[in-house]
Order: C-alpha cells, then structure tokens, then sequence
C-alpha cells in the first residue's frame, strides 16, 4: 500500500495486556488460587522453561515504569484485567488489599494521563470456584455476576470502559473440548455447557452492570463490552456445499454465538438446532431467554491474529467421539509466523470491519488485539547497542493498521486499536516463548524493561496517527 493512510485524531491507541499474564504477586496480598497457579503448582512441566504464573511480567513492581512507557510511546489508553481471584475473597467479599492495588494502579494511571479499559475476567476462573464445577456449575454464573457487582461498585467512579470477558470461547474450546489447557477434557458436550454458561454469566454481569447504572454508581459516560477472538471465516474459493456448512458451524460457534448475544441478545437459532440435532444437551433454565436477552452492550473489542480458513471435514467425528464440524484449509498463498503456527493476513481486519458494517451497523468496536509473537528474539540483536533488532513487527502492526484505516474510510465504525502485549509478557503454557513486545523483558536481568527497535517507530504513528 503506497498511499498515506491516517487514523481518526480522537482515536483510542493504545496496547492490551491482563492481570494474570503481567501482575504476579500470585500469592500477596490475600490473591487466592486461580487456576494457572493450580496448574503450575501441579505441572510444572506443562510450562514452556518451566514457568509458571507467579511472576508475570513484573507489573506489580513496576507498574510506575511501565505506565511511564506507554504514556512516552504517545499511547492514550490502555486494557488490563480485574483477577477475581485477588479482587474477592472465597465468601464473595471484597478483599481489601486486592481492591487497594487495582485503586492505586487506576490513580497511577490517570496521573499518567491514560484511559484504563477494565476487564472482568480473562481465563482465569478461582480455583475454589473450579472445584465447584467452575463454568460447568450455573452457581459459579451467579457468583461472576456478584463479583462483577463488586467490581463496579468498587472502581465505577474511576473506569469508564468495562468488559466483561476476554475470548469467551477459548476456554471452552482450550480446556473442555480439545486438551490444551488444565483440566485438558475432551468433551465437545462439556464445552457447550460452558460456552452456555458463560453466556449466560455475560448477561448476568451486564444486568448487574446497568443495575449500577441506575444506582448511580457508575461515571455517566460509561459503557460496557465484550471482548472476542472474531477470526473472519472462510472458505475454498470454490466451495461444496459441505465447505459451506464447514463454514456455516465454524462461524456460527465462534463468531455469530458472541456477535448475536451481545448485539441481539439471543444465540443464533440455526447453531442451536445443529447442536440439538446432535444430541447436545445445553444447560437451559426456564426464563433463559429473558436472561440472554439482558446481554445488550454498548460497544465490542474484536482481537485478531489470523483468520480461520475451513473446509468440509473428512470424517464425521474425531477420536473422541465428538462432532467433526469443519477442517482447517491451508491457504496456498498463505504467509505463516512460523513462532505461533499462525497466518498472517492484515486484510482480515478490514473483512471483518465490512461484515459488522453489514449485518450489525449500529455496532462500535476497537481491535482489541492484534500482535505479533516471535521465538527466540533475544538472537536478532544489534551488536553494538543490545538493542532487539525487530523490523517483523513494524511491518505486521504497519500492514494491521493500514487495513483498520482503510476500513474506517469505507464506513466501518472502528473507535480504537489496542496492540497485545506492548512489554513482552507471559503467555499462558507458552510463558515467555513468543514474544510480543514493542518493549523487551529480560528475564536474566530482573525482567529489566528494554525498548526493541521497533519502538521507536509505533511512538512516531501513535504520536501523529499516520501510518509510516
Ligand atoms: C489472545 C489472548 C491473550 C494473549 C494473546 C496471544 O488470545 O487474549 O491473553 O495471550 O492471545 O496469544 P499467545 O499468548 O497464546 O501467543
């Protein structure tokens, strides 16, 4: 792309991160266990290197430097997330001082002039509560939706933009339906109760949410969203109609199920009815409807790494006897980041800005992630000054945000952009594996905060909002 593209003056730049991947202090403070410490107590090995989620990346230490950062780099806001875990004790309480460091950590970030986005829960289920049957047990929704309460009443006066979850489908599909994560399950049965679930905590959350609203308790500018994983979907070029129902299913489940709730407040009828035709059983309660029906909100995160190409599947059902909807399609001009095992394709983005001006025009949304993690950075180092040599990631966040504004020009209603994981953080079982950051952690030097060389260039656009 040759022509200079710009992006809006009042437009939210700023970066992504959450409480359980930056803060550590996982044991201070009265924080309860969540479940990546249960996982890292049991399973160490599980980790890439063997770390597990204690440390973060420091933010509890250095959150004073790191504010500082952003607000040099000519960031404007920045998300993180509420942990449960460290905000409410086990009766449901607020913990105090888990409420006193999220206090002092939005004043340190007003002082430094940046607009905090708070999230409510980003993977990282209580273990107490996990061990009551977590998103499986509809009494774990109430308590989210207590916490939830908690939280608004607590900070409503200081945050403007709440989230209620970060990629709702991941850990169902992570945790319950394909063994990645802890507890690893394999049951496509138990994933949809906990996709269900966890809807039904959404709408629970945004009741509670506008339940504060009319007590008052929140800023009168605030608004309340959902942050997705909306990969575009698509196809062969020339697709069967069995790579179109591949598609229908594949968007239905991780697309259209959170778009539908959030915009209509129902899921979307035709995935039900698979999922039923299936055999399926989903947790519904008498006066469900009006409960999703609650789920309304003002405005969504779209995170987007890669889109998600599939084709008709081969056989019905994979060896655990759960239902094969679709099967990846390799692209053949695909380009890979080889370090993540993900595509990279900018043009995505601007896909997916098109289809919501399409089929939801009322709809505001910010990309609420989008990054690029690479292995073994610390090797492209120039020899002289040390400095992480990191040209890939000016070219990837460059080709994103060329794509966002072109879709901005074409009618798309994007407000924001968000880059993940600014200063390198942990990444679940991939801990420190793939890094992201414009900013490097170095670990073997008490995770010493070090610009990369691509930071010098995010700081010149986000400072004048053209895309150099
Ligand atoms: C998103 C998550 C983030 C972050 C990011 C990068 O799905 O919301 O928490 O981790 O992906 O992915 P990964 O850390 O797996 O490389």
């Amino acid at each position: 792309m040759d022509q200079q593209l710009t992006l809006p003056r009042d437009f939210f730049f700023g970066a992504a991160m959450s409480g359980p991947q930056t803060e550590g202090g996982w044991n201070v403070g009265g924080k309860l266990e969540n479940l990546w410490d249960t996982w890292s107590n049991q399973d160490i090995d599980a980790f890439y290197n063997r770390v597990g989620s204690y440390v973060g990346n420091n933010f509890m230490t250095r959150y004073k430097e790191d504010l500082a950062i952003l607000k040099d780099l000519g960031l404007n806001s920045y998300r993180t997330s509420i942990q449960w875990s460290r905000l409410l004790d086990q009766d449901g309480n607020i913990n105090p001082e888990g409420a006193a460091w999220y206090h002092e950590l939005f004043r340190a970030s007003r002082e430094a002039g940046l607009e905090v986005f708070v999230n409510l829960y980003h993977f990282d289920m209580p273990t107490y509560l996990f061990r009551r049957g977590g998103w499986e047990n509809r009494e774990v929704c109430e308590a989210y939706a207590n916490y939830a309460y908690q939280a608004f009443c607590e900070f409503g006066k200081e945050i403007r933009c709440w989230f209620t979850f970060n990629e709702p489908i991941v850990e169902p599909e992570n945790r319950y339906w394909h063994p990645i994560w802890y507890p690893q399950h394999t049951s496509f049965q138990e994933a949809c109760t906990v996709q269900y679930n966890i809807s039904v905590a959404h709408a629970l959350a945004v009741a509670k949410y506008c339940q504060a609203v009319e007590e008052g308790r929140m800023l009168p500018d605030a608004r309340i969203g959902m942050i997705c994983n909306f990969s575009p979907s698509y196809t062969k070029e020339n697709p069967t109609p069995a790579d179109l129902e591949a598609l229908r299913m594949n968007d239905g489940l991780t697309n259209r199920w959170w778009l539908d709730l959030v915009t209509k407040g129902h899921l979307p009828q035709d995935v039900i009815d698979t999922l039923v035709e299936l055999g399926i059983k989903l947790p519904i309660r008498p006066y469900d409807d009006a409960v999703l029906a609650a789920g309304v909100v003002d405005w969504i995160g779209c995170n987007y790494y890669q889109p998600s190409r599939v084709q008709a599947p081969s056989k019905s059902h994979d060896e655990h006897g759960n239902p094969l909807f679709a099967e990846p399609y390799i692209w053949p001009n695909r380009v890979m980041n080889e370090s993540r095992g993900w595509e990279i394709y900018p043009k995505g983005i601007y896909d997916f800005g098109m289809k919501c001006k399409a089929e939801y025009p009322d709809l505001e949304w910010f990309v609420s992630e989008n990054g690029i993690g690479i292995e073994r950075e610390y090797l492209n180092r120039d020899p002289e000054t040390r400095q992480v040599q990191d040209d890939y990631r000016v070219e990837f966040v460059r080709d994103h945000l060329s794509w966002v504004a072109r879709a901005i020009q074409d009618g798309a209603n994007c407000v924001g952009y968000h880059y993940w994981g600014l200063i390198d953080n942990w990444s679940w079982a991939n801990a420190f594996k793939n890094r992201y950051g414009f900013v490097e952690v170095d670990l073997m030097e008490n995770y010493e905060r070090r610009p990369k060389k691509s930071a010098a260039w995010l700081k010149q656009v986000a400072t004048t909002h053209v895309i150099s």
